[in-house]
């Protein structure tokens, strides 16, 4: 047996499981931690290696994931058909088992029957995706006090992430500036205003809630009805403003093209798909979201899509440090669906804001 799966074995050794181990299958998608399915004679289940250089608290990060998981196991979970992802304790009764050689790890019970898309195929996945995470911030509404703890500092702080891109572009650690000139100026020009989001919260007009901050398509499971979803990927969540899991549902949900395509042609943002989400998405909000923050959902999709260009550009311009990639260019690449997509969502931006308009005016009057 190779020796990383004997590394595996003995990891899971450490928790409270049952049976003996019959398969081990890496599950390539997500960019940030390393997950396996792992198949017991009694069972299945999901083993992760926290990225510990990105999640800095694993301790914090994993009391948020316990009580955000058992908050949400005690509501009536519409879309999830009674199943919800549960924490496996180790044998000593923790969350997460760390690991002197190789690091933080954690597991989950395995949701059978689910797949990801990484392009939706049709406006009913498109509708329950906004259900989904309309739901999502609804059922989190009441989580009980404390705070969440902050699990990555100013994740969707655009000002930050912008001065961010600024160093990655003074400091040109590998020399890539010139193969990403035009990305850069065209980013750099689009920055004026894109802070609106966080001076908005700060002038008291957006509230700070729990959300999900990396609603992405991929985090999403959906069952063959195409209306059966798990949301998985819980370690954002944390305080923000609705309008980033609007916006980053439809950055990724919405675009026609998947995150890493060559052929810039195909991407664009789909405005039926668009029109099915905010339907669903109205759904579970009406009842709390307050105009300013129905206002603020457009101006999130172009927000989220601009700082998701930066944020690439910036990681290919340092060296490929954060996000996997499996080629050089990779992040350049992405980048670039980005920066396609945003100038689609500019096109596109007065009918969304009209889609966004009706639904909500019908569904409160
Ligand atoms: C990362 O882990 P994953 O692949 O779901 C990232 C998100 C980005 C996304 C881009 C903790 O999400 O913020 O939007 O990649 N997660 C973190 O695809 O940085
Ligand atoms: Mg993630």
């Amino acid at each position: 047996m190779a020796s990383k799966q004997l590394d595996i074995i003995r990891i899971l050794n450490a928790f409270a499981i049952q049976g003996d181990i019959t398969n081990i299958e890496p599950i390539a998608s997500g960019y940030i931690n390393t997950t396996y399915k792992i198949s017991t004679t009694s069972n299945t289940f999901i083993l992760q290696k926290i990225n510990h250089t990105i999640f800095k608290n694993v301790p914090q990060l994993t009391v948020n994931i316990i009580r955000i998981t058992e908050h949400l196991s005690s509501k009536a979970n519409t879309y999830s058909n009674g199943k919800n992802l549960r924490v496996i304790p180790t044998k000593e009764n923790k969350g997460y088992y760390r690991e002197e050689k190789h690091g933080y790890w954690r597991m989950f019970n395995y949701l059978e029957n689910t797949k990801t898309f990484p392009i939706l195929e049709n406006k009913i996945q498109a509708e329950f995706l906004g259900k989904a995470f309309g739901e999502y911030q609804k059922m989190l509404l009441d989580l009980p006090k404390p705070d969440l703890y902050e699990t990555i500092p100013n994740f969707h702080n655009t000002e930050v992430r912008i001065q961010q891109f600024e160093k990655a572009i003074s400091i040109d650690l590998v020399n890539r500036i010139s193969t990403a000139k035009e990305e850069i100026d065209y980013l750099l020009s689009s920055a004026k205003g894109m802070n609106v989001i966080q001076e908005l919260g700060k002038q008291g007009k957006l509230p700070k809630r729990n959300i999900h901050q990396d609603t992405k398509i991929s985090n999403i499971l959906f069952d063959k009805d195409n209306k059966t979803t798990f949301i998985i990927d819980l370690d954002t969540t944390m305080l923000g403003y609705l309008a980033y899991d609007f916006g980053d549902a439809v950055r990724t949900g919405m675009n026609t093209a998947n995150e890493n395509e060559k052929n810039l042609n195909k991407v664009s943002l789909n405005l039926s798909f668009f029109e099915a989400f905010t339907q669903g998405y109205t759904k579970h909000t009406k009842d709390f979201i307050t105009p300013d923050e129905i206002a603020s959902l457009v101006v999130g999709v172009k927000v989220i899509t601009f700082e998701q260009a930066i944020r690439f550009l910036s990681d290919y311009l340092n060296g490929d440090t954060y996000y996997k990639t499996s080629y050089t260019t990779e992040n350049l690449t992405r980048a670039k669906v980005q920066i396609k997509l945003l100038k689609d969502i500019e096109f596109k931006y007065r009918r969304m804001e009209a889609i966004v308009h009706t639904n909500f005016h019908k569904k409160m009057a």
